[in-house]
């Protein structure tokens, strides 16, 4: 067996440098930026952990390679090896001084530059500005926010039992369906949360969740509004609008602690103010439908009693706190058929949106069910439902039944509100809006 001369240093990601001061290692990459002195070149390679400024001297490489460092596009995607320099200026503490390079791929001149992009050229090439510094930083957001969300409620016993995306009716009203025929049976619906599969699965295993697309027909060309977005649901056996509304509230309080613990430099490319994100502490404020109202009417912007909230009152009232605030038992006609009448008051039902600071609206949207049979027939009834799709869902009536609740978090519109985003659109890697389908 033929053996190396010389062995080929590890390749090791741009993140994990700094424990290779010192060391030769490989790094593979693609070119973000370069500049030069002449006599030396200064290459920014990025690799998808990080970014590093890699170093190539006249003296350490033969003239071709250096004459065509000089020369290469950005995003040309290269094999650097050098030794790991600790400098205390760069960004990560490190920089590599480079022994050799290999070209992978030389780029096509590269159609996002330093300069100014209006946003729907930038979106129009959404599969390239994905590499941008920026969206790398936003992407490891919402991939904590993801990881500290399902861990703790992992920890909390919920069990993730997921919904199908095909389904043959609605949960939030039927304006907002996408349909597509489906072979012999009639048409099918992209779901618009899961919650009613979630309502059978929390009836076999008590505490469950369920993560997924979710598809919304909706005619908003709002900063909040997406076509298809992802939501997490979390449905309780067992539980009221109170368990629920305290279930939200340590949700939201443990993935900010975990994103600002653990994605404080992506945050801080992001230009977040992290203070903001540190009063985001239990208890969050709690108003109901009726003193939101009062608080309308004594900022003029009255409401008449009955109609939902948009995202204008949402953030007259979200500016009135430091934090998220809780709005529950809304007028029952201004939600959706499957929820609870408040016993009290049967005009309002126990349901509860939780608002984001900052103007960022509605990030959680949920409540306490129907577990009464003969009401939830009514409701149908009243809400012109087709009872034989319900059959299945009015049965979870029918074998002991129980009250229970859960919720639904808007992923991308809590990412945005995390990273202090403008539009939910940055928020999730391939967008749909009403204007967008493309790339
Ligand atoms: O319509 S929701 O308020 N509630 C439900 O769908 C329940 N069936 C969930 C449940 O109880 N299991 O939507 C929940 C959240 C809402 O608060 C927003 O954060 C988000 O889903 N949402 C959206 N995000 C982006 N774009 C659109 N169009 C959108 N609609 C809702």
């Amino acid at each position: 067996m033929s053996r190396p001369v010389v062995a080929s240093p590890p390749r090791v990601t741009i993140e994990a440098l700094p424990r290779h001061v010192g060391a030769e290692v490989e790094v593979r990459g693609w070119l973000h930026q370069r500049r030069s002195s002449g006599r030396i070149h200064f290459l920014v390679v990025r690799d998808g952990t990080g970014f590093v400024q890699v170093v190539l001297s006249r003296a350490d490489l033969d003239v071709e390679t250096f004459t065509r460092a000089d020369h290469l596009p950005q995003e040309s995607s290269l094999i650097v090896r050098g030794v790991v320099r600790a400098d205390a200026r760069a960004p990560g503490g490190v920089e590599v001084a480079g022994r050799s390079l290999t070209v992978v791929h030389e780029a096509e001149p590269y159609p996002i530059t330093p300069k100014a992009h209006g946003i729907e050229f930038l979106m129009d090439h959404r599969h390239l500005w994905l590499r941008s510094q920026r969206q790398h930083a936003i992407m490891r957001v919402r991939a904590e926010v993801l990881r500290a969300a399902t861990g703790y409620l992992e920890a909390a016993g919920y069990l993730r039992t997921d919904a199908p995306i095909l389904t043959p009716a609605a949960v939030e009203g039927t304006t907002t369906l996408f349909a597509t025929p489906y072979f012999d049976l009639g048409e099918a619906y992209l779901t618009q949360s899961g919650q009613l599969y979630l309502e059978a699965a929390a009836m076999a295993f008590g505490r469950v969740y369920a993560l997924g697309p979710t598809f919304r027909a909706e005619r908003s060309k709002t900063r909040r509004h997406l076509t298809e977005f992802w939501m997490l649901e979390p449905e309780a056996a067992f539980a009221d609008l109170e368990e629920i509304m305290a279930l939200a509230e340590g949700l939201v309080c443990a993935v900010v602690a975990q994103v600002v613990e653990h994605r404080r430099a992506e945050l801080l490319t992001l230009g977040r103010d992290l203070e903001a994100l540190r009063r985001v502490q239990p208890p969050f404020p709690r108003l109901s439908y009726d003193e939101a109202l009062a608080r309308l009417a004594a900022a003029g912007k009255p409401v008449p009693w009955g109609e939902d909230l948009g995202g204008d009152e949402e953030t007259v009232l979200a500016q009135q706190f430091d934090r998220p605030v809780f709005v529950h038992r809304y007028p029952a006609r201004a939600k959706a058929f499957y929820m609870q009448p408040d016993p009290a008051r049967p005009e309002v039902v126990l349901s509860m949106d939780l608002l984001a600071p900052e103007g960022y609206g509605e990030i959680i949207g949920g409540g306490q069910r129907i577990h009464d049979r003969d009401l939830l027939e009514r409701r149908l009834e009243e809400h012109r439902l087709p009872r034989a799709a319900y059959a299945w869902y009015l049965d979870l009536r029918r074998y002991g039944s129980v009250p229970h609740a859960g919720f639904g978090l808007g992923v991308e519109r809590t990412v945005a509100w995390i990273c202090g985003l403008e539009h939910v659109r940055e928020a999730i890697p391939f967008p749909r809006t009403i204007t967008r389908l493309y790339p």
